[in-house]
């Protein structure tokens, strides 16, 4: 590659990288942990103002983390045009509404699924004003995750449970606006262990197609069954127009929401790569950048920016593909000559280019160390006293 091009490379991969938005979960600002322990930590937030804080302090830094996902009743207040406007006033926007239908003790046997039809009209309420929130926040995205399943075989219908689910997404979907949509997430198991009504993508995806337009499939990387290829599925939603957005985190054996990238970031690499092939990157494809995490021992704050930034190589990673060499072997059926050069693009070291983006926007080259260095944690561990923290409330 002459210079030249090397150097429109770099440019076109910088100018991307710097485009893609990644929203930040507000619930991994609080505390969190597993049914052993919950290890509070100082400085964390107490209501959703610090974590709106928070979020403005990793997007300062990096550039790339202008909204904040809320979960609802986590972070309600009185008044969410409030929180909007002190949001912008730190420099980002509240971002998808996450409803909670599993905690209420109601939801035992489940919410919109509960064979009790109460129980599943007081689950959509609830979904319908977390609409009636995205009217007042602004928010565009309804972010839907249910636990709903069973424990044993026979304990319900699965396709009485499927009816009923379909009936609450379809009575929430007449209720979005416009420029609104809902993104239905999925999960294989937990926490029920027989089934979930939302188990994998495929019946995610015909709730979806079933729906509408303003229905898409929400992929939590951290959802799926063991080995299962994340990036097919992703190129395959892509190809529908049905991929709404990720929740990105890292897992080794469950739903582990380490940071994302931190445990396989070769995988994350490959479902970047489906991403840029489709041209999914650029805001305009509408693709919901999200992190879903939890930072059960390690500082929260910097464990977003670290993540952030996992993102960000990987999508420059991916982007460094040299896309040309890559289908000439496909095509040639050189097995060994494609794969290398997805290796190659993946062996290489992006943290300088990025660093210099960085700079570019304004910004210092390494936002871990310019965290460091603000002084931001201890001013959270001096200011936060008192008060209850936030957490799961689980
Ligand atoms: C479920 C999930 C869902 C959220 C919750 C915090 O495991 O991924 O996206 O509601 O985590
Ligand atoms: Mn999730």
């Amino acid at each position: 590659m002459t210079d030249h091009a090397a150097a429109t490379a770099a440019a076109a991969v910088k100018a991307a990288v710097a485009a893609m938005r990644i929203e930040t979960p507000s619930w991994a600002y609080g505390n969190s942990g597993t049914r052993f322990k919950v290890f509070a930590q100082t400085g964390v937030p107490r209501d959703a103002y610090e974590k709106v804080s928070d979020a403005a302090m990793v997007h300062r830094l990096t550039g790339a983390a202008p909204s904040v996902a809320l979960h609802i009743p986590w972070d309600a207040v009185d008044d969410y045009a409030d929180l909007a406007r002190f949001a912008e006033a730190e420099g980002i926007a509240l971002g998808a509404i996450n409803p909670n239908v599993f905690q209420d003790n109601d939801y035992k046997l489940g919410s919109v699924c509960h064979p009790d039809a109460g129980v599943r009209r007081k689950a959509i309420d609830h979904l319908l004003e977390c609409v009636d929130i995205m009217d007042a926040t602004g928010s565009s995205i309804l972010s839907l995750w249910f636990a709903d399943g069973t424990n044993y075989a026979g304990q319900d219908s699965i396709a009485v449970r499927q009816d009923r689910l379909a009936t609450a997404l379809s009575e929430v979907y007449d209720r979005l606006g416009d420029g609104q949509r809902m993104l239905v997430e999925y999960k294989l198991f937990e926490p029920h262990f027989y089934s979930m009504d939302l188990p994998d993508w495929g019946t995610s995806y015909a709730h979806c197609v079933a729906l509408g337009d303003k229905a898409q499939v929400l992929v939590d990387t951290g959802h799926h069954a063991p080995g299962t290829n994340i990036e097919f599925l992703v190129s395959v939603l892509l190809r529908f127009g049905k991929l709404g957005g990720f929740h990105f985190n890292g897992r080794n054996y469950a739903d582990d929401d380490l940071m994302a990238g931190a445990a396989d970031p070769f995988q994350l690499f490959r479902i970047a790569h489906e991403l840029v092939r489709a041209d999914a990157i650029r805001p305009e494809a509408n693709v919901a950048y999200m992190l879903d995490q939890c930072h059960n021992l390690e500082a929260k704050v910097p464990a977003l920016i670290r993540s952030v930034l996992n993102v960000q190589e990987a999508v420059a990673k991916a982007l460094l593909v040299d896309t040309g060499a890559l289908v000439a072997a496909q095509q040639a059926g050189d097995v060994l000559g494609a794969h290398a050069v997805l290796m190659d693009a993946f062996s290489s070291d992006v943290r300088p280019l990025l660093a210099e983006m960085r700079v570019g926007m304004g910004l210092d080259p390494d936002p871990i160390a310019a965290y460091h260095r603000s002084g931001y944690q201890k001013k959270i561990e001096t200011e936060r006293v008192g008060g209850q923290q936030a957490g799961w409330g689980a």
